[in-house]
């Protein structure tokens, strides 16, 4: 089924089951290498998601992708670009492995759809970020490709030391084709981009071949 004829609502749905899903399994087996407590015998599920919320072990992230985003972010889209274009993402993201299982869903995008995607970091220029952080700059440098390029470490002067699932450096081998569609991934944050995430300077950017410097994208925001 084409993502355009699925309702945003359903398909945030169907996502929210499969990462709560993800979420359960990585509590759950957790719970066993701790040999918990004797009164875990029932109610496990909903220990789980009490302790994903008290022990802040599984945090969900979403963001709206806008194209009124990207204009806020200095990169003014092309005025040809569909004013429909949109996205969300979704994840969740376990503070003990450090992965975030994520899917983002897009639609309207202009002709040729994503050639790249990325999370990237915001920079303030404060001097007290992370070393990709130009000082006294403010800059958003990639810090983990999703698809598409850079494929690579060293293809970009600034491409930190990051390793992909995998030992790939994109999240996703290509991106997909098509105006519409959806992206899944699993993305294991570094230790320098943590504390970013979790105050909410992380965000995803989709590129196209009209708005090469993005079309729509979203700051990642804790639920
Ligand atoms: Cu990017």
């Amino acid at each position: 089924m084409a993502l355009s004829s699925l309702p945003k609502a359903a398909f945030l749905l169907l996502a929210t089951l499969a990462l709560t899903y993800s979420a359960l399994t990585i509590s759950d087996s957790h719970t066993k290498k701790e040999k918990g407590p004797p009164a875990a015998k029932h109610g496990d599920v909903e220990k789980a998601w009490s302790n994903a919320g008290n022990g802040q072990r599984i945090t969900v992230f979403t963001a709206d992708l806008t194209t009124a985003n990207e204009n806020k972010l200095g990169k003014k889209v092309n005025p040809q670009t569909p004013k429909d274009a949109q996205g969300f993402f979704i994840g969740a993201y376990n503070s003990l492995t450090h992965r975030m299982r994520f899917m983002l869903g897009y639609s309207h995008l202009s002709k040729g759809g994503v050639s790249m995607s990325h999370f990237h970091m915001q920079c303030k220029g404060d001097g007290k970020e992370p070393p990709i952080c130009k000082p006294g700059q403010p800059s958003g440098p990639i810090i983990q490709t999703i698809c598409g390029m850079p494929t690579h470490p060293g293809m970009m002067s600034d491409w930190p030391k990051t390793q992909a699932d995998k030992g790939k450096h994109t999240l996703a081998e290509k991106c997909a084709e098509g105006t519409n569609g959806y992206i899944m991934g699993i993305w294991t944050v570094e230790e320098p981009y943590r504390k970013g995430l979790m105050e909410g300077k992380v965000f995803v950017n989709l590129h196209t071949p009209l708005d090469p410097k993005g079309e729509v994208s979203g700051l990642l925001t804790k639920q």
